[in-house]
């Protein structure tokens, strides 16, 4: 078996952190509202890339404190903090080579915040992990999904794959020291031999690493179940249900719709009782900070695991 796999099922807690330019934004593109999925708001509203990409020189998070989200994460009692190093828009959130639409070139802001988290999150023994979307990327002309500025018959998917995706995950298996996982996501574009090939390959920089099974073709070390998704039946394995706070998992302004102290127990307890992690999402805004409701509840959450928990 997996050696990642120990951690991975005694964890039962996880937080999902969904964080990128559509933080920023809000759920507001131009003159039009958006509710829920809010990190799928230049899809919905067909932003143009180049425009959307402008976001980026307003994007500067001077409220994010590594120190704290991890110390918050910590006290609710998470045992795993996964973050989104590049979501479907394809701005990477962290020190990238490979492209300049990140945050250290693209943004006034001009650092990277992963690098503090990775370690504050080590430092409050949070085992880390990065999201990465890895075929889905809006802002390349091979990228997998933008096709209104992009004709789909003229993509090259292998070039998006070979020339950003797979420099950018070994990057993140690279520079950010030990990783718990690597959360993939949609896959599409690749065979199963050339994804097997792809995961092989990433392995070799972290044996240690798991991947999650939306990387494709039943290759990855555990099973996530749909969004916001709980198995009516124990599920053997290891596995994990995903969960917004609000009903989005990047930051829209006008979502107070939280789950309580009470609703995020009552799913723990259900998705624990059938053998899984549930992994609850917080989506802080463009200013890096988390809405204040996400800190009380996980908070709340935290105290209670604290009196009745097993660890
Ligand atoms: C989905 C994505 O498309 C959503 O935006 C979100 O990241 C969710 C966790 O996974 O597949």
């Amino acid at each position: 078996t997996h050696p990642g796999l120990k951690w991975f099922t005694e964890a039962k807690f996880g937080l999902f952190i969904h964080w990128g330019l559509y933080s920023k934004l809000g759920g507001r593109w131009k003159d039009s509202s958006y509710y829920g999925s809010g990190e799928w708001i230049m899809n919905r509203a067909k932003a143009p890339a180049a425009e959307y990409a402008q976001v980026a020189k307003t994007f500067n998070p001077q409220g994010f404190d590594a120190d704290e989200w991890a110390t918050i994460a910590r006290e609710a009692g998470v045992k795993y903090l996964v973050i989104t190093a590049k979501h479907h828009e394809g701005f990477s959130m962290f020190d990238s080579k490979v492209t300049d639409f990140d945050i250290v070139k693209a943004s006034p802001y001009g650092k990277d915040p992963m690098k503090a988290l990775s370690r504050a999150c080590r430092d409050n023994g949070i085992q880390f992990g990065f999201y990465y979307s890895q075929f889905l990327d809006w802002h390349e002309p091979n990228g997998g999904g933008n096709s209104w500025d992009f004709k789909t018959k003229d993509k090259d998917y292998q070039q998006y794959y070979r020339t950003k995706s797979i420099p950018q995950l070994r990057e993140l298996l690279t520079n950010y020291g030990p990783l718990g996982l690597v959360w993939f996501d949609m896959p599409g574009g690749l065979t199963p031999e050339q994804t097997k090939r792809m995961i092989d390959s990433l392995r070799l920089l972290q044996p240690n690493c798991l991947f999650s099974s939306r990387v494709g073709h039943g290759l990855g070390d555990y099973r996530d179940f749909g969004d916001s998704e709980v198995p009516p039946v124990p599920i053997d394995g290891a596995w994990e249900s995903i969960y917004t706070h609000n009903d989005s998992w990047g930051y829209i302004q006008h979502d107070l719709n939280f789950k309580s102290p009470e609703e995020i127990i009552h799913l723990l307890s259900n998705v624990a009782s059938k053998g899984g992690n549930l992994m609850l999402n917080v989506g802080p805004d463009g200013d890096g900070k988390w809405p204040q409701y996400s800190i009380n509840y996980l908070k709340a959450t935290g105290k209670w695991l604290q009196q009745y928990g097993e660890s």
